[in-house]
Formats: C-alpha cells, structure tokens, sequence
C-alpha cells in the first residue's frame, strides 16, 4: 500500500535485455537500429540496449550498477504543443552508487532536520501532506542532468557517456523547504543546508552523495521537498517517497529518497560538492585539456537549449510535402523568448510558434512546418533563445566533465 517495492527478483527479471515482445512503442523500435533490443546514439560506442526496470518504459540503459536510464529524444515529442510533459515512467534515472534502497516503507519514512536549528524536527511524509501543518506547492520545472548530453562532446571526456536523454520536465508537488526550515528555525550563522538519501556508496570508502545549497537559494521559497511528480507518487528510482526539487538548478541538487536535512555553519565539502560537479570559475565556464581552469565552482544552473523531436538523425521525409517539426526547449528559469528553426544549415532562420508556457523552469514545446522542395538532404537546426537574451551558441565550450552541453543541435534527414 504505502510502500513501494523494488525486489531483488524484480531486479533481476528486468535489468537484463527484454525481448521483442517488450518493445511496445514505434518510437524505440523507429530508433533502434542493430536490433530491437539495442538503440545507437549518434556518436562514437554509442550502442546501448533497452531495458525496463520497474514503473519505467523501456529505456536506454546507461548503466546497471548504479541503475542510470537515459530517455529517447522521441519520447520528449509534444503531441500536445501545450504539455511538454514528460511522463513518469519514461523519465531519466541516474544514480552514483550501486547500493540504493529496495524497499520504501512510505508511512515510516522520516526525514530529519538538525543542525543549526533551534527545533530539531522528524517529519513522516503524512506531515508534509498534512494541510494543517504545510501548505502544498506545486510548479512545472526541468530536471536536467548536469551531464546531459556529454556524450557529443568534442574532445571526448570521461563520465556518463549520455545522449540528450538525461532530462525531463514533470509537475511537481510538495512543501516549500523555506516553510520546513521555518519550523526549526535556522539560527544565526547558518551558512548552507546538506541534503542525504538512503542510497550510499557500496564501500564504505565510496562517499555517500550528499548536496549542499546556500542558505538563500534553500529558503527562497521555490525549492521544494516533492511528494509527487505529476500528480503521483514518485515512481521509485525518481526518488519515492520524497526528493528535493530545485528549478533552476541543475539534477545534481535534486536529492532522491531525501532522509537527512543538516544546517551547516560553514561551506559543506562533501566530495559531491568540493571534488565533483564544479565548473571552472570564469565568465564562459570554460576550459581547454591545455589549460585547465585553475579555480571551480559549484554547478547551478542548466544553459538554454532546444530540440527537434519529430524526426531522428537520417529520417526520410516527402519533398513537397509540408513535414511537421515540433520540439522542446528550456533554459535555467528565466524561461523560452524565440526557438527559430533552419533547413539550410544555419544560412537562414524562422521563428517557431512556441505552444503554452507552464512556467519559466519547464519545457517549452515548439512547432513548425517544413516543405522540403526538392528532393536531396537537409540540415534541419533548432535555436533557443532565452528571455535573459542567451542564446545557444554554435560551437561548444569545454569543459573537463564535459557539463553544459548546449550548442545548437542539427539534425540531417533526406527528402525523397
Ligand atoms: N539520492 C540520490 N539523489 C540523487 C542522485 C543520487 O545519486 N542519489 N543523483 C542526482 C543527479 S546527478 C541527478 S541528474 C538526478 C537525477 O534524477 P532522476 O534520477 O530522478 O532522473 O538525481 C540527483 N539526485
Ligand atoms: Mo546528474
């Protein structure tokens, strides 16, 4: 009832390659190409299989231990131009460690809040959904990996070797983490908060991933503690029964089967924070392998980006024939200003008809048509640009975790 079950046996049922028969769905299979059970993404050893773990559709299995799934690009395709939603069992899961929870029981989960507080609290998820005691907030925002799309980078950088699949935009649901502070009561000289999940590092050795936020970006009222993602439980592996949400923040600080809420009085230096998920420390965030920035920061937010999701790389389409385009875009919450779109390579650009907003940290999903003249290929480019004026750039900055992937994507398709 309340908890939610990964067995062990259901484990082993479904990390393995499914068959045929659990390829529903013409979108994989369209993509898919050695077989049906294998997609290839477009850049070098970029052959995966498809798997299905519980509560996800078949996905691209990154790898197995830590569970980490990627999302095809087709499955971000709004069929409704005003819901760019991507749903539960088709969003992107990544893990760091191997040992995660098999068995939630949601009605005893706790999650604690000490530290540099004057209340220590435990609190079960009934408090947080208990409208007496906190008042439910609920917004559409983009969980994007911090690694997304690392795998197009150009010198190859080691990592999680993810296509554009390591992102989603859901509606999430919880209480604000500004009104769980509130009732501990953060003393003076409280510097940041730390976020713990029950998931830990197989050895003792392996750190355990654990986040930091400011004091200020903790309490400015948007970060969540999320019971729900489009208004259902979390599926398990998304971080069931609750998980920090931080729009506008890239996935990393979005703390799955949250547990342990700390107050700190200095800067946290976890390795998840002091070692990894740091960009380097200049206007570009920048870097080349022969100069490496000799100062980092903290990751924060996710760039402008965009994406054609109605055809793949190689598609065939009917020259002469109107060939709808639809897509996705999102930046790190100042939200979408113009997506634009070129046939010809980037020579010259028109502008999308962008469907509803469902707020400055979610997708924005895109349309347009394309009559391609004659037969002969074409460099179909998307182009985002944000209402803060940035816009994807052409060629891709580097860095050595391969972060920040955004540069504007082509997609090359044969008109027949
Ligand atoms: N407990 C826990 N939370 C975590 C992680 C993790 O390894 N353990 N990974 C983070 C990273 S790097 C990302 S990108 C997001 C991914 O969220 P998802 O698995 O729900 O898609 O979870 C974040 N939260
Ligand atoms: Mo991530």
């Amino acid at each position: 009832m309340d908890s939610t079950e990964l067995s062990r046996r259901g484990f082993l049922k479904t990390a393995g390659l499914l068959g045929a028969a659990g390829l529903g769905g013409a979108r994989i299979a369209s993509a898919a190409t050695a077989s049906p059970s294998t997609i290839t993404l477009p850049f070098e050893n970029g052959t995966r299989t498809i798997v299905q773990y519980p509560q996800k559709k078949p996905l691209i299995l990154l790898t197995g231990r830590a569970i980490q799934l990627e999302t095809p690009l087709t499955m971000f395709d709004p069929t409704d131009i005003d819901m760019p939603v991507t749903s539960n069992d088709s969003f992107f899961v990544r893990y760091h460690n191997a040992t995660i929870p098999l068995t939630i029981d949601s009605a005893k989960h706790t999650i604690t809040v000490s530290g540099n507080v004057n209340t220590p609290l435990a609190l079960k998820v009934a408090d947080l959904k208990d409208p007496a005691k906190f008042q439910s907030i609920e917004f559409y925002a983009v969980n994007a990996c911090t690694g997304n799309s690392r795998g197009f980078n150009n010198p190859r950088v080691t990592g999680g070797q993810w296509a554009h699949g390591a992102q989603g935009n859901a509606k999430w649901t919880g209480v604000a983490l500004k009104d769980i502070l509130a009732k501990a009561g953060l003393k003076a000289g409280s510097v940041q908060v730390t976020f713990n999940g029950l998931d830990q590092g197989a050895e003792s050795q392996i750190p355990d991933f654990i986040k930091a936020l400011d004091v200020d970006v903790a309490n400015n009222g948007e970060v969540m503690v999320a019971y729900a993602m489009n208004g259902a439980d979390l599926p398990f592996l998304n971080g069931f029964p609750v998980r920090l949400v931080v729009p506008g923040y890239t996935g990393t600080y979005w703390v799955k089967h949250l547990y342990e809420i700390t107050v700190t009085t200095s800067v946290y230096d976890g390795f998840y924070m002091s070692t990894a998920y740091r960009e380097p420390d200049n206007a570009c965030t920048c870097e080349t392998p022969d100069a490496l920035s000799p100062t980092t920061r903290p990751v924060s937010h996710p760039r402008v980006r965009s994406f054609l999701t109605s055809l793949i790389e190689g598609a065939q389409v009917k020259s002469g024939t109107a060939v709808p385009l639809r897509g996705i875009a999102y930046d790190g919450g100042s939200g979408i200003k113009a997506v634009d779109i070129s046939v010809d390579g980037g020579k010259t650009w028109v502008g999308a008809n962008l469907g509803k907003s469902l707020g400055n940290y979610a997708f924005r999903a895109w349309e347009a048509t394309f009559t391609p003249a004659t037969p002969g290929p074409f460099a179909i480019k998307v182009r985002a640009t944000a209402n803060t004026g940035e816009v994807q750039p052409e060629t891709q900055f580097w860095q050595r975790t391969g972060y920040g992937f955004n540069a504007i994507e082509t997609v090359n398709v044969t008109a027949i």
